[in-house]
């Protein structure tokens, strides 16, 4: 008997470079003939134990140094869409981080081309829609975002919106007053992490002072009763990433995630896979696990997706499609 076909949903917090596998990068490395500081697969492999979100940040800029060319990044990207498209992934939202790739000397043509490439014929390819999200790292200045996003709007990169991310603690979202304004000028959605490590206002900055349409992670908001009505009566979307949050000790253990608590709260929550080559699995494997150890419902994961669909930036036309198949 074949295996039931997975649910259909949207993946909107997903970080590119967070899905370079580890044989991925050996294998980009030997083309590209970069020494790596692992002997093999098992040394880099035991680097994959982090006390928070600084210690993952540090392995995984570390290890986008295998990707040099265009065809790296395109590589990578299909790689993603064909374990995407397995895990029931029929469209996706996909954040890359171009200041982490022109800080190493790659412009931006080639990451963003890299990627595009393959993001072009993604529906027709794997059956995944997608759109693609420039974000901004907060631990570098707004200026160097600002030109980013400058270069990116005069190459006339094809991203839908802008996300931030990277150390959220010490780089609150008002630090980027202005490049979010220019991307609103330019048409562009947004969004930001906020609420992952950083406090409750960080959420309310981002809604108030940048004007996001989407938060990503946002479970502390669970510590301020006045910030979750809000965000319940506004539907404002949380992009919950719980393998992501255990990894990185966000929360204790898979038992204590918040989920549950922000389901029954009435939350406009999702479930993500974040960076899954470092987490421990794909978005299947987060709802495997929260349903083995949370014990979530049918009802509850049919709502998980349904909101992921609601919550996306794809056309009108698009999520009626996806809706209709989770129903059906
Ligand atoms: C990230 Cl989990 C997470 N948080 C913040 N920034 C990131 N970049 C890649 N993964
Ligand atoms: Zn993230």
């Amino acid at each position: 008997m074949a295996a039931a076909s997975p649910m259909p949903l949207a993946e909107l917090h997903l970080h590119i470079e967070g899905t370079l596998e580890p044989e991925l990068i050996f294998a980009l490395a030997e083309r590209n003939g970069i020494e790596l500081p692992y002997a093999n697969l098992d040394e880099l492999r035991s680097r994959y134990e982090f006390t928070d979100l600084q210690s993952f940040l540090d392995l995984y800029y570390a290890n986008m140094a295998v990707l040099r060319t265009e065809q790296d990044f395109a590589d990578m990207t299909r790689a993603y869409l064909a374990r995407a498209a397995a895990a029931g992934v029929r469209h996706a939202e996909i954040m890359m981080d171009p200041q982490a790739h022109l800080s190493r000397g790659v412009s931006l043509e080639t990451c963003v081309n890299g990627v595009a490439s393959v993001l072009a014929t993604s529906e027709e390819e794997f059956g995944v829609s997608t759109l693609l999200i420039a974000a901004f790292l907060r631990d570098l200045s707004e200026d160097s975002a600002l030109e980013v996003l400058e270069g990116l709007l005069a190459m006339n990169a094809p991203i839908a919106g802008i996300g931030l991310d990277s150390a959220e603690v010490g780089n609150p979202p008002s630090k980027f007053t202005r490049l979010f304004a220019r991307a609103g000028e330019a048409g562009l959605r947004k969004i930001a992490h906020a609420g992952e490590e950083g406090p409750p206002s960080y959420i309310v900055e981002a809604l108030d002072v940048l004007a996001v349409e989407r938060i990503d992670h946002g479970i502390r908001c669970m510590e301020d009763p006045e910030l979750v009505e809000r965000l319940v009566n506004d539907r404002v979307p949380l992009t919950v990433c719980p393998l992501s949050n255990v990894r990185l000790r966000a929360v204790d253990m898979l038992a204590a995630h918040p989920l549950p608590a922000m389901l029954a709260a009435g939350l406009n929550v999702s479930v993500n896979s974040d960076d899954p080559a470092y987490f421990g699995g794909y978005v299947d494997s987060n709802f495997a696990q929260l349903e083995s150890v949370l014990g979530l419902s049918e009802f509850d994961r049919v709502r998980l997706a349904a909101n992921s669909i609601r919550s996306s930036f794809a056309s009108e036309e698009r999520k009626q499609e996806l809706l209709a198949e989770l129903s059906g």
